[in-house]
């Protein structure tokens, strides 16, 4: 496709990160401006990056050919050759194909770089099809550590991605709750509406180590000790119960509060248990007022209960069974006693948040409803994000916010057909997802591999050998922890190909790259924007600004010419994108002739329906949540068959300065993360007009801290693990606790034009952050690193 005339002011979005910021271009001479466009959903305020994308679609470096790698792996040079895309399609094609027909296609991973941090958002159902219709159950999508506690984890209190689906409806809320999530860095859009809320009069509550961003205006702001978050949240949920600081009636009627569990054994009771005949899909309650126990029907979705008043929540009844008598707790009882173990005091010694402030916390939640709520980064990257998340989530429960206007709700969705293909995976091949043996719970799951698990499968051969990797641009090597044994893994493949815009780390490990074009080059379709329901209602098709550089590709043509080459023509549309798009967008009634007449977009009218739970379908009986007992899980019984407990559960991370006082001497510091607000990820850092605002990697410290080891701001410092060390320099940051330290990940580019030095990913130079870090303890359940709590220590660097 050509791009836009010259002269002309073009409605569009830009795809740069997960706010995907409305934007009107102007094109002229062969180049575009961004700037912002109020009159879109999420057009309040366009970022640096997204004024730097003129400079970021242009800049020299950029993959320009198709190219296979001369030497061989671990060579110091790959000695790059240029080839035709015919021959390298072909080529990647038949290697695929070998590979599947000789080890089975699970042997080839699929990768992509993440949706929330670049313009694959436009391609990742396409490749999830691709991935599938291949015949591999194998993801990496850094899933584990940027979306399980968002859309998976939450699955299990929910039965539905809370706050990943059911986003914050940041418009009606009273008070807004961001707990790890930073928004004036990270997502652009909800800043502005906070911004917004914040002018008409809603509270905000920040839970963040760092004063960041809008934690500034937050009352309270908690200063979490990183990788506690737990305690804090089970602490905050004992002052809410202990003062009637919960909506009781959403509480017996919507969660599985009144089910009563077994004392014995910690799992529910069943019906069958009372007396012979009982279905054993059937729980039990007990009826206060009767002293009875009540047989409760998941499938009737709580119709089947009188007076939800009457059922106990708070005590141990007896309850006679076949067997004799059997002690037992409604779950509501096991989560509060649980909670009550972490009360404000003891939670306030754990976090380092004083317990005044915990209770303060507590009663501004509840007396702002409706509260909305974000987690993200802050949560994502522990070892025990799991129980984390359940934590939180639990808390939220307890407040009946949820679905409710000013509460996380699942705006209406346009209608259209799934294209990522998800039942074009047999379940035999599903099954054998890399990791799910290990945690049957975790990512895999849903088809997703850990870079943890990627690299055990690539280097040991376990649970089989992975031997080929197709990678949409992720860096794997800089994403994860334990970068060196990465390196060792993508070595170790028989085929890799790698899709990218730039040459970085884990492409230079590729047998074959392949250029793709930026997001301004090529069309990009948008099927909602997500943050409120105007924005949800929205699709928009970006069309192409300028010419694509040399002979890039999109990554969405690519995955229909490779589907095409292994023999997928079928589950390709022939190959035809448009028709893939027109079949994706048949039930909206939006037709591309629509789209590409006004690229401004196609704005549904969709009313947003909220309390869906209780919404009765066409049998009578409401929808209820998608859980094992048809509620909300307070209790999440599913998590005893792994081993981990059903009740919330704080853990002190596996690799802090109190879990590991053999290296708390050395490694006193409590090291964490962040991203930046000039480049995305490990991304950006060549562009000169983003580079010139952060030159250099950061670590940020309290003075305090820096003054302990003659440390000035500006200086050069290595940041040491037991694993190694790596180079940053120091920036003050009195907001901070004085024994823990905030650093970046991301960095090795060289930026030409400023004259502004690479950093080597790997060696005693290095500044790669994930160099000393580990993948490892991961957390139990979804194999999350523990990337935002390990030990550290920050020295002076020896060279200044
Ligand atoms: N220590 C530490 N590590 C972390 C994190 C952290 O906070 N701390 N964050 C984690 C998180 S949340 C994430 S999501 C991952 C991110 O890790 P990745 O998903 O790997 O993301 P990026 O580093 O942004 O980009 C990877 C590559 O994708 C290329 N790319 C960009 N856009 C496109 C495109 O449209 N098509 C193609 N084919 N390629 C493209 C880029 O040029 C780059 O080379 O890192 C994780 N790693
Ligand atoms: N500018 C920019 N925008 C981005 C990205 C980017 O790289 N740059 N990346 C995109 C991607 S892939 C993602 S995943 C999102 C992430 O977006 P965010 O989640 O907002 O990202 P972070 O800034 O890494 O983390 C949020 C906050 O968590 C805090 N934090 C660190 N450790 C802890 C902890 O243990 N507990 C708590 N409660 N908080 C903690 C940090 O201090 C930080 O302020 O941003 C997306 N947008
Ligand atoms: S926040 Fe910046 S990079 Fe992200 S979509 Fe908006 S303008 Fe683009
Ligand atoms: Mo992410």
């Amino acid at each position: 496709m050509a791009g836009a005339s010259s002269g002309t002011e073009v409605a569009t979005f830009c795809p740069l990160c997960v706010s995907r910021c409305g934007a009107r271009a102007t094109v002229t001479d062969g180049t575009f401006t961004l700037g912002p466009d109020p009159s879109h959903p999420t057009g309040r305020a366009l970022c640096v990056k997204g004024k730097a994308a003129p400079q970021i679609t242009a800049h020299p470096d950029r993959l320009r050919h198709p190219m296979r790698r001369t030497t061989p792996k671990g060579a110091p040079d790959p000695g790059w050759q240029r080839m035709s895309w015919d021959d390298a399609l072909d080529s990647v094609a038949e290697r695929l194909r070998a590979l599947a027909e000789e080890h089975g296609p699970e042997s080839v991973v699929f990768s992509s770089v993440s949706p929330s941090t670049s313009a694959i958002v436009d391609s990742i159902d396409w490749i999830q099809r691709l991935q599938r219709a291949f015949g591999s159950p194998n993801l990496a999508v850094s899933m584990e550590l940027c979306g399980w506690g968002r859309y998976l984890a939450s699955l299990y209190t929910f039965g539905a991605s809370v706050p990943g689906a059911y986003m914050p409806d940041l418009d009606r809320a009273g008070c807004i709750l961001f707990w790890g999530y930073n928004p004036s860095v990270s997502r652009l859009a909800h800043a502005t509406a906070t911004t917004a809320a914040l002018r008409r009069g809603a509270r905000l509550v920040v839970v963040d180590p760092r004063r960041a961003g809008l934690a500034t205006k937050a009352d309270p702001w908690l200063r979490v000790r990183p990788g506690t978050d737990a305690a804090l949240a089970m602490a905050i949920t004992h002052v809410m119960i202990d003062n009637g600081w919960f909506d009781e009636p959403f509480v017996r009627r919507w969660t599985n509060a009144p089910l009563l569990v077994r004392v014995d054994t910690g799992r529910l009771l069943r019906a069958e248990a009372l007396a012979a005949g009982g279905d054993p899909g059937h729980h039990v309650a007990w009826d206060e007022v009767a002293e009875l126990p009540v047989v409760v029907d998941p499938a009737a979705r709580g119709t089947d209960i009188e007076d939800h008043g009457r059922l106990a929540l708070a005590r141990t009844v007896e309850v006679a069974t076949g067997d004799g008598p059997v002690a037992c707790r409604p779950a509501f009882d096991l989560v509060a006693a649980q909670c009550r173990a972490t009360p404000p005091t003891v939670a306030a010694e754990i976090t380092g948040v004083p317990a005044d402030e915990i209770e303060r916390a507590a009663r501004v939640l509840w007396e702002s409803r409706p509260i909305a709520f974000y987690t993200w980064s802050g949560l994502e990257q522990h070892s025990g994000t799991t129980q984390i998340i359940r934590a939180i989530n639990v808390l939220y429960a307890l407040t009946g916010c949820l679905d409710a206007p000013g509460g996380n709700v699942l705006f209406t969705p346009v209608p259209t057909n799934s294209v990522a293909g998800v039942d074009l995976l047999d379940p035999a091949q599903r099954a054998k997802t890399i990791g799910v043996t290990e945690r049957p719970l975790g990512p895999a799951r849903f088809e997703f591999v850990t870079g943890e698990d990627l690299y055990t499968a690539a280097l040991e051969g376990r649970p089989y050998q992975a031997r080929g990797l197709v990678s949409f641009g992720s860096n794997l090597l800089m994403a994860h922890g334990d970068s060196a044994r990465g390196r060792d893994a993508l070595q170790a493949l028989e085929f890799q190909v790698h899709l990218d815009l730039f040459m970085c780390p884990t492409a230079e490990q590729a047998d074959i790259v392949l250029p793709v074009t930026g997001a301004f080059e090529a069309e990009g379709l948008k099927v909602g924007f997500e943050v409120s329901q105007e924005a949800q209602s929205l699709v928009q098709l970006r069309r192409p600004l300028v010419p694509p550089v040399g002979e890039a590709r999109p990554d969405v043509q690519v995955v229909f010419d490779l589907a095409m080459r292994l023999g997928l023509g079928a589950q390709f549309f022939a190959g035809d994108v448009d028709a893939g798009w027109r079949h994706q967008l048949e039930p909206s009634g939006v037709t591309l002739e629509q789209l590409r007449d006004d690229p401004s977009g196609v704005q549904l009218p969709l009313e947003t329906h909220h309390r869906k739970y209780a919404a009765a379908g066409g049998d009578g009986v409401p929808a209820g949540f998608a859980t094992s007992t048809g509620r909300i899980e307070l209790y999440a019984e599913d998590f005893l068959d792994v081993g981990q407990p059903a009740v919330p559960t704080f853990t002190e991370p596996a690799t802090s300065p109190r879990s590991r006082p053999d290296l708390a001497e050395e490694f006193p510091l409590v090291l964490t993360c962040a991203k930046p607000l000039h480049f995305c990820e490990t991304q950006h850092r060549q562009v000169a007009r983003l580079r010139s605002r952060a030159p250099d990697p950061q670590v940020e410290l309290h003075p305090d801290t820096a003054a302990a080891r003659g440390i000035t701001a500006g200086d050069w410092v290595e940041i040491a693990t037991p694993k190694g060390r790596v180079r940053a320099r120091a920036a003050f940051n009195h907001s901070l606790a004085d024994d823990v330290v905030c650093g970046q990940h991301g960095w090795f580019e060289a930026c030409e034009e400023l004259d502004l030095p690479g950093h080597p990913p790997f060696g005693p130079d290095s500044a790669n952050l994930n160099l000393v870090l580990s993948q490892t303890p991961s957390d139990p359940t979804s194999g999350s690193s523990p990337l935002r709590a390990q030990v550290c220590e920050v020295t002076k660097h020896p060279g200044g």
